[in-house]
């Protein structure tokens, strides 16, 4: 399975949002930055969990999520959502403080299955000890997605941090003001290109 990645310089997603124009705020149909707790009720955004917690974000003042356990197929799960324009944007800030390249954050997707931070599922998160933003463009009406600290990882329990999942059925770069990426590499699926943005 291969990915496309662009990266670009990153922004903040508090100014992300900053810069929404008001007319493509419809698009967005998700988001959590894991400020207000989690919350599970049929119209929120999650739908169950095992060891998924808030805790402090290491680097910034903000809050993100981590998970106290490690787990396979699947940990904190999301409610299924819909698009009315058969795409989905999705966007999430990753962060791996293990110090090797495997600390286990996964992210699940009714589309690719698991993407995460080691083979046999694709390598596509970055283990670097810096918050990393990717963004995945899929085609289809219904998403359903979950993210786990993996139990096949290395690493331990905690290291693999997530934060500021955002998703629109509007187009990235009409619904969130990102600086032109530069192309990082080429994995090429025809459903999934991931925008890799470094935050700085
Ligand atoms: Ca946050
Ligand atoms: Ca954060
Ligand atoms: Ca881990």
């Amino acid at each position: 399975m291969k990915f496309k990645f662009l990266c670009t310089i990153a922004i903040s997603f508090s100014l992300a949002i900053s810069c929404l124009p008001n007319v493509a705020h419809a698009g967005i149909i998700f988001y959590e930055d894991f400020e207000n707790g989690l919350s599970f009720a049929t119209e929120d955004n999650w739908s169950s969990n095992s060891y998924g917690r808030i805790v402090s974000d290491p680097l910034q003042g903000d809050n993100a999520l981590s998970f106290s356990h490690l787990r396979g197929g699947g940990d904190l799960w999301a409610n299924s959502i819909s698009s009315t324009t058969g795409k989905f944007y999705v966007t999430f800030n990753y962060l791996g403080t293990c110090n090797t390249s495997n600390c286990g954050g996964f992210f699940w997707n009714i589309f690719t299955l698991w993407v995460g931070t080691t083979a046999p599922y694709p390598d596509v998160l970055v283990d670097d000890g810096t918050w990393t933003t990717y963004m995945v463009e899929f085609t289809g009406s219904s998403l359903q997605f979950a993210f786990e600290d993996w139990s096949g990882s290395g690493g331990v329990a905690g290291d693999a941090y997530f934060d500021n999942i955002l998703i629109s059925d509007t187009s990235f770069d009409e619904s969130i003001s990102v600086p032109e990426p530069a192309t990082l590499g080429l994995f090429g699926i025809a459903l999934l290109a991931i925008r890799r943005l470094r935050q700085i």
